[in-house]
């Protein structure tokens, strides 16, 4: 009786370690990869557009810390670069998906 009693509490902690697992893993699956992306936004000057490519030199970008640089962007709707030349003052909001920076916006100054 003792043994099966033991067994029985045995078998309830390992259902509740279970079942504490299952729901982070429901967490994680309800958290829409979307949701929680930061967009950030910058102040620069177009060197080049390539394509969906665009070369900007930018200042200061705080909410990520990067100093003022010319680095590659990418648009995912090559609309955004439609007018865009060497030269173009813009504004521009972005996203960071792995290495890559997204322009999710872009407005010329
Ligand atoms: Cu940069």
């Amino acid at each position: 009786m003792k043994q099966i009693a033991r067994f029985m509490l045995t078998a309830s902690i390992a259902a509740l370690a279970f079942h504490a697992q299952a729901d982070d893993m429901k967490k994680i699956n309800a958290k829409p990869a979307a949701s929680k992306v930061a967009t950030h936004h910058g102040v620069g000057v177009v060197k080049q557009v390539s394509g969906n490519n665009v070369l900007i030199a930018h200042e200061e970008i705080k909410s990520l810390g990067w100093m003022a640089m010319t680095m590659p962007f990418e648009a995912k709707d090559k609309a955004l670069l439609t007018g865009l030349k060497a030269g173009t003052k813009i504004e521009f909001d972005f996203v960071q998906d792995s290495d890559m920076s997204l322009l999710t916006s872009v407005t010329r100054k």
